[in-house]
């Protein structure tokens, strides 16, 4: 079997090597060069877990190459960028994109998947566009072309699921919802998922599944927002969220999310606006959710910023930079987005704790900010603003954080003695 797959991101690069896993020749295709001579040298580009072992055995075996030209192949599957415009209208240029390259190449009896995350209607659009620029093929739920009785070809939606930092688990364990522009276009691409998914795979129509993936990550940003929103009111009452959460969650029917800076990365925060946008009228708390969770990133900022400004002089640490634990994507991050706007306002005051970073990003230039570790942080700053909730930041006991003045904004020491908003000036023993 030949697979090609269109983008060698987070998602395309792992389900490129778990594919070739399988004994079928992958050729992964990616417009960067770099991305391309990366993987042809058996490296990554992404931080995955165990990805890069992975990468480097198919890739020594033969089964994988990567280039920046496409060639003829059984199965096509695109895994490209769907971001969105400023007005939250989704992008699928990238996608269109990948269907020309695929018609260029494409031939009766050959399967398109897409993957990426994409507003209801798309694959009848990619299926309309190939219908345009290959004629002499039939494409299916269509009628004319040149061949046959059936189709030439199958397209189906079949969207990832996977999580950051689980990928390569997640791919093969998570069940796959497969959904056809016909049902024997779902039963083509099902036969493909079965050679390397475990879960179960179930196949419904396009539209459906491409519905389904937004639902997941609106359902997810909504949960958020509630948590987000209480740890607000709880800020308010002079309450500690976390211990509210977790006598709430003992309630046999309430399982409520843990409140953060704000929702990151590029699935969650995005997502929902896809479904925003195609009907405004019908989606009034997938919206609010969505701007709830944007406005905890600037609530977030005033509450450190009040706590800087009333411990004049002493040095801050902002303990994380990434979008969530252990990882070292830094796309959409809330975090990044207050620690940088306080170095912004604090100048060489701050100094950022980030063990996935080896310099500061470039939101940070010009303002005086430093990159430090956890033991130089604790030892210097009297302020300590917990971002993400790292291993590593999780690891500190209290006894070395107790003289602190601290903004915990996910929850990791919950013994911490000032859980309300402190904005005393601090006395720092000695
Ligand atoms: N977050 C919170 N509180 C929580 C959980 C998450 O503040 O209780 C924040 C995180 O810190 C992060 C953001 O939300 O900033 C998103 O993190 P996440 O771990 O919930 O999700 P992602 O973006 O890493 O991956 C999601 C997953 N979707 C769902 O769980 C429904 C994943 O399965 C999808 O494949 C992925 O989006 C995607 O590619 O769409």
């Amino acid at each position: 079997l030949r697979v090609v797959v269109v983008g060698l991101g987070y998602i395309g690069l792992p389900t490129a090597a778990v594919i070739a896993r399988t004994g079928a020749q992958v050729l992964g295709v990616d417009v960067t060069q770099s991305i391309v001579d990366t993987v042809n040298s058996g490296k990554v580009h992404i931080e995955e877990v165990d990805l890069d072992g992975l990468v480097s055995g198919v890739v020594a075996r033969g089964s994988l190459r990567a280039s920046t030209q496409i060639e003829p192949a059984d199965v096509f599957v695109i895994a490209v960028p769907t971001p969105f415009a400023e007005d939250h209208a989704p992008n699928i240029g990238y996608v269109l994109q990948a269907a020309t390259t695929v018609a260029t190449v494409l031939k009766a009896g050959d399967v398109v998947i897409l993957e990426s995350t994409s507003p209801v209607g798309t694959t009848e659009k990619v299926r309309d566009l190939l219908a345009q620029l290959r004629p002499d093929l039939k494409v299916p739920g269509k009628t004319g072309g040149a061949t046959g009785e059936g189709p030439d070809i199958a397209i189906a939606y079949c969207p990832e699921r996977v999580l950051p930092g689980r990928i390569l688990v997640e791919l093969i364990d998570n069940d796959r919802v497969i959904g056809g522009i016909t049902p024997r276009c779902a039963r083509k691409a099902l036969a493909f998922y079965r050679r390397f998914v475990r879960g179960a795979c179930v196949t419904t129509t396009c539209r459906a599944a491409e519905m389904t993936k937004l639902t997941e990550n609106a359902f997810r940003d909504v949960n958020i927002a509630f948590a987000n929103e209480l740890s607000r009111v709880a800020d308010t009452m002079e309450v500690d969220v976390w211990e509210v959460i977790r006598l709430a969650n003992r309630h046999p029917r309430v399982n409520i999310l843990s409140p953060g800076p704000g929702v990151g990365g590029h699935c969650i925060a995005v997502d929902p606006w896809f479904l925003v946008h195609a009907d405004r009228a019908n989606t009034p708390l997938i919206r609010t959710a969505r701007e709830v969770n944007d406005a905890k990133v600037d609530y977030a900022i005033d509450r450190a910023a009040a706590m800087i400004e009333a411990n004049p002089g002493t040095p801050v640490a902002c303990l994380g930079l990434a979008f969530k634990a252990n990882i070292d994507d830094f796309r959409e991050s809330p975090a990044l987005k207050v620690a940088s706007e306080l170095a912004r306002r604090f100048g060489d005051r701050v100094h950022v704790v980030e063990p996935y970073a080896d310099t500061l990003p470039e939101a940070f230039d010009g303002s005086g900010a430093t990159l430090t570790d956890i033991d130089t942080a604790i030892e210097r700053c009297g302020i300590m603003i917990v971002l993400v909730d790292h291993d590593i930041f999780k690891s500190v006991p209290l006894d070395e954080r107790a003289d602190k003045v601290v903004y915990d904004t996910r929850g990791i020491w919950p013994d911490q003695p000032h859980l309300k908003p402190r904005t005393e000036p601090l006395r720092l023993a000695g």
